[in-house]
C-alpha cells in the first residue's frame, strides 16, 4: 500500500464491482491486518464467475500507483501549486458565478469520459442534475463517438435496445468486435456456447483470437459492412430463408428493403467488401438456418463510419428477418430496475451545441438522450458560434488523446478561459488545465450499478463499495454534491453524501442499501423479456419493426440501409493515389483502457509500445520489417510508430490503437462528422500512407 491510505472496512473479504473498464465484473477485496492485501475475481458473480482480466488483476497497482495525484492543484506561474479542497472549490465557484453573470450558463460546458459515464448511474446522473440546475445544456460525453449510434439505430428499427443472448444461441456472429480484448466476460460466454456446439461467424479485417475459432471468417474491408449486410439480406430473401410469418405480421417496409437488397448480389458485394461471394452466401445461409442466432456487434467498430446508423440498422434488420427478436439465443432485452429519477423534470433549458446538426442524436420520438455532439462543440470553441463557451470541466476523460484530430482539440481548448480536470493522473488534457482535482478510484467510492446486467442479458443489480480513502482524493459524486452546496443548490441537492443519495435512488425498488451490501454478487433483478412483442408490439410509430424508416425518410436520411463509401475511399475519388492504405484505429488491448494504465508497470510490460499492424505484402513494398520505425501520414497529420508485420490483417489495411501519447493516432484522424444522423467521426476507415523512417 502507498502512504495516505485509510482502510475503512474490517479484515475479511469485501465484494465489489470492478470499474477499470465498462463491464463491472464482480471482485473480492481481501483485507488483513488493516491492510488491503489483494483482489480476486468473485466466483459467485454471474458475469465473470471468478475471473478477472489483467486490468482488474492490477486494480491495486492503479489505486496505489506512485504517479497518482491525490491532492488538488492550481496552475501557478511555473508549474502546479498544491492547494486545499476549500481553495479549489472557491476557485470553481467563483468561476461558475462569474461566467453565468457575464456570458450566461451555457458558456460552461462539461466533457464526461467513460469511467464515470458507465461507472454507475448515481455519478453521471447527479452530474447532469448539477448542470440542469446551473442552467447549461452543454454536457458532452464520449457518447458523441461511442455506442449511442447503435442505441439510436436499434430504437429506430426495433423501438428498443436489445443485446445478443450468446449463452443460448446456436449461431453467433461476432461482427467488428474483439471481445477477448474489449469484453472479457462476453468472450467467456461466447466460448462456452462454442464449446457446446454453437457455430461462429466472425467479420473483421483482422484475424482476431475469436476469428481463429470461427467456422467462417469474413475478412471485410473497413467501412464496407453495410454492403456485406445487404448482400446477406439479398441471399436470405432470394433463397426464401427469412421468417415469413414474422416479416409479414411484425414488420413494415419489406418491399422497400427487398428492392434495395436486390442491388447487392454477392458477386457485386465482393467488389465492395473484398469478401469472396461464396463466403457471403455461406454466412447468410448459416445465420438464417442455424437457429436461434444472434449478432454480437462491436461497441463502435460499425458505428464510427459514414454509414454508422445504417450498419447498426442492418444488424437489427438481419435479426428481424430471421425472427430472432425477443427470443432466447437471439436479441433480448432485460428488465432494468426503476430507481427514482435523478434528472429534474425541467431539465435542459436551451439546446446543446450540435443538436441542430444531428437532431436524432439528441432525441428520438420524444425519448431524449440529453447531450450535445462533442465534435461540433470543437467548432463552436473555434468560431464562437452559435455562442461563446468560456469554461470546460473535464470529468474522467482525456479528449486530447481520445477525441478525433488532437491538434484541433488542442487549438479549440486553447480558446477557453478556464479548464478544470478531475482525474487520477496528470493526463495530456490535464496538462492544459488551470485546476486539477484528484479523483477517487472505484475502490474509494460507493455507487449503484444497475445496468451492467442489462448490457449482458444477465439481469442483476449490485453495489460498488467504498473500501478505502487515498490521500485527499474525492469521489466524483462527493465533488459535485459539495459544489452544489457551495453554489447554494441545497434544496435541489438535499442528500448529505453518496449513501444518502443511493438510498433515495433505490426507494421505488424495494431494495435497501443493506440488501445490496449483503449480497456478494449483486441481487438478481427482473428477467429477460422473452416474447415481449407478442404482448406489446414494438415501440415504433408503426408498432412494428421498421425495415423502412419513415422517420429517417422525413428527415432526409436513407430510409433503408444503403451502402455509402467512407469519406475517404479506395474505390471513389483520387485520394487513394496519394494515400493507398486504409487505416482503422482503436482496436482494444486487454491491458489498457483507452489512454489509461500506460504508467502501470505490470500492464505496460505486456505491451511496452504501440504498433501499426500491417500485412507482410505491404511491408515488403516499402522495405519495412517487423519492429522498424515508420511514418504514417493522413491528410490530417503524421506520426512515427513501430511496424508490426503480420499475416493476420487484410492486405492494404493497417491498424493503429488509440490512447498512446508517444504515437497518438488521433493526430491522424478527422473530426468531420462522418455519420450524418449522429455526427459520429469516421475512426475506422480513413486513407493513409506509410514510409520507412528516416
Ligand atoms: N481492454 C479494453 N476494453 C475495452 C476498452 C478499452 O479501451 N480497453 N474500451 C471499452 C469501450 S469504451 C468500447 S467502445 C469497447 C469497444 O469494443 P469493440 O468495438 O468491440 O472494439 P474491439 O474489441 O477492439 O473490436 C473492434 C474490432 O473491429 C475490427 N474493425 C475495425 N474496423 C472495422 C470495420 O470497419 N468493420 C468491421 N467489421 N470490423 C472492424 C477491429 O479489427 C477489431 O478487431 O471496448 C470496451 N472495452
Ligand atoms: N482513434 C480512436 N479514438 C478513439 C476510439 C477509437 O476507437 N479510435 N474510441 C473512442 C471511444 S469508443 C471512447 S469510449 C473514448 C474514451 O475516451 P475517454 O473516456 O476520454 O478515455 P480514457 O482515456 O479512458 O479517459 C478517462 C480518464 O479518466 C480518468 N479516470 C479513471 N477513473 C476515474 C474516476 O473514477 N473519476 C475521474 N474523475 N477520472 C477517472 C483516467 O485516468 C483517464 O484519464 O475514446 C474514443 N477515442
Ligand atoms: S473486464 Fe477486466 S477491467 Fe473490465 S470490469 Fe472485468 S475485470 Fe475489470
Ligand atoms: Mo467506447
Amino acid at each position: 500500500m502507498r502512504d495516505g491510505v485509510k482502510v475503512l472496512q474490517p479484515d475479511g473479504i469485501v465484494h465489489t464491482a470492478c470499474e477499470l473498464c465498462p463491464w463491472g465484473c464482480g471482485m473480492e477485496v481481501h483485507i488483513a491486518g488493516g491492510k488491503i492485501e489483494k483482489v480476486r475475481g468473485d466466483k459467485g458473480h454471474p458475469l465473470n464467475e471468478g475471473a478477472l482480466c489483467p486490468k482488474g488483476g492490477a486494480a491495486l497497482d492503479v489505486a496505489f500507483s506512485p504517479e497518482r495525484i491525490t491532492y488538488p492543484m492550481k496552475r501557478a506561474k511555473s508549474g502546479w501549486k498544491r492547494i486545499s479542497w476549500d481553495d479549489a472549490l472557491d476557485i470553481i465557484t467563483d468561476k461558475l458565478t462569474d461566467i453565468k453573470v457575464r456570458f450566461g450558463p451555457q458558456a460552461f460546458a462539461v466533457a464526461i469520459g467513460m469511467p464515470i459515464l458507465l461507472g454507475g448511474n448515481t455519478t453521471v446522473s447527479f452530474l447532469r442534475r448539477f448542470c440542469d440546475i446551473y442552467g447549461t445544456p452543454n454536457c458532452f460525453s464520449v457518447e458523441s463517438l461511442c455506442y449511442r449510434c447503435r442505441i439510436i439505430a436499434y430504437i429506430l428499427t426495433l423501438g428498443k435496445f436489445p443485446v445478443a443472448d450468446v449463452a443460448h444461441a446456436r449461431c453467433i456472429v461476432v461482427w467488428g468486435n474483439n471481445p477477448q480484448h474489449s469484453n472479457f466476460p462476453l468472450a467467456r460466454r461466447i466460448i462456452k456456447s462454442l464449446d457446446n456446439g454453437a457455430k461462429l461467424i466472425c467479420i473483421d479485417p483482422r484475424r482476431t483470437e475469436m476469428a481463429k475459432r470461427a467456422d467462417l471468417f469474413l475478412q471485410v474491408r473497413p467501412g464496407s459492412d453495410c454492403a456485406l449486410a445487404l448482400s446477406m439480406m439479398n441471399v436470405i430473401i432470394e433463397e426464401e430463408l427469412f421468417d415469413h410469418e414474422f416479416v409479414k405480421e411484425r414488420t413494415v417496409g419489406f418491399d422497400g428493403l427487398r428492392s434495395v437488397a436486390a442491388d447487392y448480389p454477392p458477386e457485386k458485394a465482393e467488389e465492395i467488401t473484398w469478401v469472396p461471394a461464396e463466403q457471403i452466401r455461406e454466412a447468410a445461409r448459416l445465420f438464417a438456418t442455424v437457429q436461434p442466432a444472434c449478432i454480437v456487434q462491436g461497441t463502435n467498430a460499425l458505428d464510427q463510419h459514414t454509414v454508422g446508423i445504417q450498419n447498426s440498422r442492418a444488424v437489427a434488420i438481419l435479426q428481424a428477418l430471421t425472427g430472432n427478436i425477443d427470443n432466447r439465443g437471439g436479441f433480448v432485452t432485460a428488465s432494468r430496475v426503476h430507481i427514482n429519477p435523478i434528472r429534474l423534470p425541467e431539465r435542459m433549458k436551451g439546446t446543446p451545441i450540435g443538436v441542430d446538426q444531428s437532431p436524432l442524436f439528441y432525441e428520438v420520438w420524444g425519448r431524449s438522450f440529453g447531450e450535445g455532439q462533442a465534435i461540433v462543440f470543437l467548432n463552436a470553441l473555434l468560431t464562437g458560434e452559435p455562442y461563446p463557451v468560456k469554461a470546460l470541466f473535464v470529468a474522467a476523460s482525456n479528449p486530447l488523446l481520445t477525441w478525433p484530430n488532437s491538434q484541433k482539440v488542442k487549438e479549440a481548448f486553447g480558446h477557453l478561459d478556464f479548464i478544470a480536470v478531475m482525474d487520477l493522473f496528470m493526463t495530456a488534457t490535464a496538462e492544459m488545465a488551470n485546476l486539477f482535482l484528484p479523483a477517487a478510484t472505484f475502490l474509494e467510492r460507493t455507487e449503484l450499478c444497475d445496468y451492467y446486467g442489462t448490457l449482458h442479458a444477465v439481469p442483476f443489480i449490485s453495489l460498488r463499495k467504498k473500501i478505502m480513502e487515498v490521500g485527499e482524493a474525492w469521489s466524483d459524486l462527493r465533488f459535485w454534491f459539495t459544489l452544489a452546496h457551495r453554489m447554494g443548490y441545497d434544496a435541489l441537492f438535499p442528500w448529505k453524501d453518496e449513501e444518502d443519495a443511493i438510498r433515495y435512488a433505490l426507494e421505488p425498488t424495494g431494495l435497501s442499501l443493506e440488501d445490496l451490501s449483503e449480497h456478494s454478487a449483486g441481487v438478481p433483478f427482473g428477467e429477460l423479456r422473452i416474447d415481449q412483442y407478442k404482448q406489446k408490439g414494438f415501440a415504433t410509430p408503426s408498432g412494428k419493426v421498421e425495415l423502412y424508416s419513415q422517420t429517417l425518410k422525413e428527415m432526409g436520411y436513407d430510409p433503408v440501409p444503403i451502402h455509402r463509401e467512407p469519406l475517404e475511399s479506395p474505390l471513389e475519388g483520387d485520394l487513394a493515389k496519394e494515400y493507398p492504405l486504409i487505416l482503422t484505429t482503436g482496436g482494444r488491448d486487454v491491458n489498457f483502457l483507452h489512454s489509461e494504465f500506460r504508467q502501470i508497470e505490470r500492464l505496460r510490460k505486456k505491451r511496452p509500445h504501440p504498433t501499426v499492424q500491417m500485412h507482410s505484402s505491404n511491408a515488403r513494398e516499402i522495405g519495412v520489417e517487423d519492429g522498424d520505425m515508420v511514418t504514417v501520414e493522413t491528410r490530417i497529420g503524421s506520426i512515427q510508430i513501430r511496424a508490426e508485420v503480420t499475416e493476420d490483417i487484410l492486405p492494404r489495411v493497417v491498424h493503429i490503437p488509440h490512447g498512446w501519447k508517444e504515437a497518438n493516432v488521433n493526430l491522424l484522424t478527422d473530426s468531420r462528422p462522418a455519420d450524418p444522423v449522429t455526427g459520429f467521426p469516421g475512426f475506422k476507415a480513413m486513407l493513409c500512407r506509410i514510409r520507412a523512417w528516416g
